[in-house]
């Protein structure tokens, strides 16, 4: 499924704005077909957003369940000879589409786009009414897992549901990206797969592209910058030999144009696609994480996509502030935790030569060793490692072409110490590498909790050995050992060694930090203060900065995120360097003093 763009012979037509909204309170949307007449009874929603902040609302902010969306639109007449399509960004986590009443795609899972092609149900030259039906009930089989408790005493009403065994973040929810309608000709470009390697100053382009239907020939062009035609090929699949190629280099990013044009017998032209294109290449050492060649060292953030009243909403607006802040900041990569974010924001980060952990949405897939295990048949093996594998079959479908993606992360702090967790992942990362052999595989790992946490554990040695890079969150001298800053030298030198030692494999860091309320100071630091920040971050670098074999740190969080409400957050969580307005918390210019005099690449 490519991203939407124009051209010669495509539309696209954004129906962002202002949508007609409904709770389905009751359940009773399905039952009662809402979607073969107008809605009635709506409050205004906009799209895209989280509908969780928009109204003073507590039911509406705290729903468990359907969400209706509707919205009236026109097709242009001249679009009757063509495709017509509906493509959803994302809705979160479960969707169902009508189009006047005729259902025309449903999809399972909230962080990645789905379309249906309405050629057929559509009206040309009239109005068309859209309806959506959006769940965001979470169970053992969805990515992100979380349970629904529904308690049965007299002290809880019936109806009474929470999301519990959910993660560290708010399960905002709604039509969070951009609905588009795309006019495409009936014979179109359905997809490229691009792969490029660099031979000594060449660069090479490896391509496929998939047409539906036929065409007589297909011709490709290369574009530098300026529009200029570097290199020409012909026919659906084919390399292309880039002369004194201009690498994709990390915060130097160049991007080609690769134009591809499908003709029909006659000569005629039938479709026009432009895809940008990154040369570099990716590699790993026993020490090192290597782009072109050349060591790369990661420096920058875990994030969330989270912001004031539009919550997960895709908003140009912040993205924007984000990588200028990334930027200001000295930051060169951050990974995608704990979802695949917006296709904005990855065509955001190829232009800006912002490295990219692409992290898919296994979130929550942790327990506590003391409680039964969770890799089970009925739990989670199954019918939930289907899930996860088709989630990562449509992740790497939608991101296989950005050069900023360097890392796919299967998940994030799951039960890996579980033996049956080994069998469920390696079917997963198997599938990974044969879906995508050009980039590093990886799991990001936690300390097993209620345990010490300074020793790698041992039961997950068995999911270290099929991974390019070990991926550890650490949190000494905060959730271990709280307060106590002056072990970190000595906790986290003897962790990451024994990582090292045990895999022999690069190490990053990719979760370290300490809730901050940014205008709290306290000297000498305590927790929650600015100057409790500071010093951790400081300690963990001189710690770092002894190891070779460590490939990068990513501090979590970026900004302040909102979370569930729970005694140990007050209002969401307070990791972030900035705050969840982008204000910098005094830890900003300690690593941005670190980051602008980094001597690795
Ligand atoms: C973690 C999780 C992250 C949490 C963070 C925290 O290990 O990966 O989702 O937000 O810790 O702050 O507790």
């Amino acid at each position: 499924m490519l991203y939407p763009r124009e051209s010669e012979t495509r539309q696209v037509k954004d129906l962002s704005g202002i949508w007609n909204f409904k709770i389905d309170k009751n359940n009773e949307g399905f039952v009662k077909k809402w979607f073969s007449q107008p809605l009635g009874n709506t409050m205004e929603m906009p799209v895209p957003a989280s509908y969780n902040d928009i109204t003073q609302d507590k039911y509406i902010r705290d729903h468990v369940g359907y969400v209706w969306y509707e919205k009236v639109f026109f097709v242009p007449k001249d679009w009757r000879d063509c495709r017509t399509v509906l493509r959803v960004g994302s809705a979160s986590h479960h969707a169902t589409v009508w189009i006047n009443g005729k259902e025309v795609v449903s999809h399972r899972g909230g962080f990645l786009p789905f379309e249906g092609d309405i050629s057929e149900v559509v009206q040309f030259g009239n109005a068309n009414r859209v309806t959506l039906a959006v769940d965001n009930t979470l169970d053992n089989y969805t990515l992100p897992r979380g349970e629904i408790q529904t308690s049965k005493d007299e002290m809880h009403p019936e109806n009474h549901r929470v999301l519990v065994n959910f993660c560290d973040f708010y399960n905002y929810s709604g039509i969070h990206r951009p609905v588009r309608l795309i006019l495409t000709p009936k014979i179109y470009i359905a997809d490229v797969i691009v792969t490029t390697d660099i031979n000594e100053t060449d660069g090479i382009i490896d391509y496929k592209v998939i047409i539906n239907g036929s065409a007589a020939s297909i011709q490709i062009n290369l574009l530098d910058k300026d529009g200029h035609i570097v290199i020409h090929g012909q026919g659906a699949k084919g390399r292309l030999e880039v002369k004194n190629a201009k690498l994709w280099e990390p915060r130097n990013a160049y991007l080609y144009t690769m134009e591809m044009k499908a003709f029909a017998e006659n000569g005629s032209l039938i479709d026009v696609y432009r895809l940008p294109v990154g040369i570099r290449t990716i590699k790993v050492t026993d020490k090192q994480f290597l782009i072109n060649g050349k060591p790369f060292y990661f420096k920058g953030f875990g994030k969330h996509e989270d912001s004031d009243i539009r919550g997960k909403g895709h908003d140009d607006v912040i993205n924007t502030k984000d990588f200028n802040l990334m930027k200001w900041i000295g930051a060169n990569s951050f990974r995608t935790s704990h979802y695949p974010y917006s296709e904005e924001i990855m065509n955001m980060a190829d232009r800006l030569g912002i490295v990219v952990i692409d992290e898919c949405p296994a979130v929550g897939l942790g327990d506590v060793p003391a409680n039964p295990p969770i890799f089970t048949e009925e739990r989670i093996n199954g019918k939930g490692m289907e899930h996860h594998l088709q989630v990562m079959r449509e992740m790497i479908q939608r991101d296989k072409n950005h050069p900023c993606v360097v890392m796919w992360s299967l998940a994030n702090e799951s039960s890996t110490w579980e033996k049956n967790s080994i069998k469920y992942f390696k079917r997963i990362i198997d599938e990974t590498r044969k879906l995508d052999p050009t980039r590093m595989v990886t799991i990001v790992l936690h300390s097993m909790p209620g345990q010490k946490g300074i020793q790698p554990e041992l039961r997950e040695r068995g999911i270290c050995k099929y991974l390019d890079v070990v991926c550890v969150n650490r949190y000494f001298s905060w959730y271990l050992d709280s307060g106590q800053l002056d072990l970190i030298p000595l906790q986290l030198e003897y962790d990451m060694k024994q990582w090292y030692k045990r895999f022999n494999k690069p190490v990053l860091l990719t979760e370290y930090g300490a809730d901050t309320i940014a205008g709290l100071h306290q000297d000498p630091p305590v927790m929650f203060t600015e100057e409790y920040q500071c010093e951790m971050l400081d300690l963990y670098h001189k710690t770092l900065d002894k190891l070779d074999f460590a490939i990068g740190e990513h501090v979590w969080n970026f900004a302040d995120f909102a979370t569930k409400q729970r005694i140990v957050r007050a209002v969401g969580n307070k990791k972030g360097i900035f705050t969840r307005q982008r204000q910098p918390k005094s830890a900003a210019f300690l690593l941005k003093k670190r980051w602008e005099n980094f001597s690795k690449y």
